[in-house]
């Protein structure tokens, strides 16, 4: 990035949460439990034993972070809907007052000039389902296009950016193959059949919102470039593995309506036969693609399970808390990769951001007495990742906004609360919010729309 950034009219600035993460009464006013209650519950699961039973207490203190959206000039907020408040069964009977709370929280976002993205599906599947097969059963795509149904009718036109899945891929490699996310499980041929049917369900949820809604529609994939590590043959093909599992996988079957050939080599004999009219179901016309992006890999050949690959660490690199490599340039080549790839369609950026050790307690700014978290590595972070979207814009991708990850500290899944990605700070013994000096940075570039990176 050279000049003084000149963003597009209109682009987004917003911030990212999701419903587990931050809600807290994961069972208030006759929600029934996902399976990230049960599985937080599950001894063992959850680093230190932490769960979502409070986390960040939004949902009772949802009209203070409202307010604080606002007061950080944010023009969207990416949140997502736990389907077990809407029905407590996953299929069948509706709760009113799960709909209600989404309806008067996106009342909130709109009285505030913010515009609502909400993402029908981040990882909270009702455990009720689970327990009839969860993504394992085929029925999974007629179920989610139900509950689609439901919020398309309660709130489709005061909303008008929806996503049907957050990262397929997650879902499938941590909760079917990995097992390290709920539900748990450890299969090389159950994973297939989560992806697949995760797909089924995206097509039907989007089919249901061409009768239904009158707004844009997308899916949210999580993607990184795959680097070789050398020009071996060996760790080409083993890139070409892992570009393909992660970055394909989702995005082939739903753009261009089919598999990318490497899954089959990669799963053998546990990778079906799909049949022919899935694809038709699948590859819908999108809106929009939402991409979340972190860090890249470089990739080499290795005995691993499934890939046969392993990234390959950089002794120059800088590194997050959690470990990722910290390289936006990553972001601005995926982005390239992303339009060569699949076309001109519009792209949001749905999440983006790094865990980094936060002083832990606010400190109070002895010039003007206000509470101080300082965290210049996340400002250097978001700076250099916000410049790269600048630069594919640049190069003609049509990137339409930016959702930062996130706008609380949270519960990061199976990490417990250990890792804290928020700008803006949570006290979980007093639930007392504390804006991040990445907040008040983050509100002038957007006040400068992004001429003041
Ligand atoms: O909190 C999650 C964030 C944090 O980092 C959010 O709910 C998810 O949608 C998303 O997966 N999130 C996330 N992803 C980073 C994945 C980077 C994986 C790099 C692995 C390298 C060893």
């Amino acid at each position: 990035m050279s000049q003084t950034p000149v963003f597009p009219e209109g682009f987004l600035w917003g911030a990212a949460t999701a419903a587990h993460q931050i809600e807290g009464s994961p069972l208030a006013d006759g929600a029934g439990p996902s399976i990230w209650t049960r599985f937080a519950h599950t001894p063992g699961m959850m680093l230190n034993g932490d769960t979502g039973d409070v986390a960040c207490d939004h949902y009772n203190r949802w009209r203070e972070d409202v307010k604080l959206m606002r007061e950080l000039g944010l023009t969207a907020y990416r949140f997502s809907v736990s389907w077990s408040r809407i029905l407590p069964e996953g299929t069948g009977r509706v709760n009113p007052k799960g709909v209600d709370f989404y309806s008067r929280l996106v009342d909130a976002l709109l009285e505030n000039g913010i515009e609502p993205l909400l993402t029908l599906y981040h990882w909270d599947l009702p455990a009720a389902l689970d327990d009839r097969g969860g993504w394992l059963n085929r029925d999974i795509a007629d179920w989610f296009a139900e509950y689609a149904g439901v919020m398309y009718r309660a709130l489709d036109g005061r909303v008008k950016k929806w996503v049907t899945l957050n990262e397929p891929w997650v879902v499938t490699d941590g909760g079917y193959l990995h097992g390290a996310l709920a539900p748990g499980h450890r299969s090389r041929f159950e994973a297939p059949i989560a992806s697949h049917n995760l797909m089924r369900a995206h097509g039907a949820a989007v089919k249901a919102y061409r009768e239904l809604g009158k707004h844009e529609i997308g899916l949210v994939v999580n993607i990184e470039p795959k680097y070789p590590a050398s020009d071996s043959a060996e760790d080409q093909a083993a890139t070409r593995r892992a570009h393909a599992y992660m970055n394909e996988q989702y995005l082939h079957p739903a753009l261009l309506g089919h598999y990318p050939p490497e899954l089959k080599e990669i799963f053998g004999e546990a990778w079906p036969d799909w049949p022919a009219e899935d694809f038709e179901l699948i590859k819908q016309k999108l809106d929009f693609v939402g991409i979340n992006y972190y860090t890249r890999n470089v990739t080499r050949a290795a005995e691993s399970y499934p890939l046969n690959a392993a990234m390959v660490k950089q002794p120059l690199g800088t590194y997050t808390e959690t470990g990722w490599e910290v390289f936006p340039q990553g972001l601005a080549d995926l982005l390239l990769w992303f339009k060569r790839t699949y076309g001109d369609l519009p792209v949001y950026i749905t999440e983006n951001g790094a865990a980094f050790f936060d002083p832990p307690t606010a400190d109070v700014d002895p010039r003007t007495g206000a509470r101080r978290v300082r965290d210049p590595l996340r400002i250097d972070y978001l700076r250099k990742h916000i410049g790269a979207v600048y630069d594919a814009i640049q190069a003609g991708v049509d990137v339409r906004g930016y959702m930062l990850w996130s706008l609380l500290d949270n519960l990061e899944w199976s990490l417990g609360y250990s890792k804290r990605f928020g700008m803006i700070h949570v006290n979980y013994a007093t639930q007392e919010r504390t804006p991040k000096d990445s907040a008040r940075w983050y509100a002038e570039v957007i006040r400068t729309h992004g001429r003041k990176l």
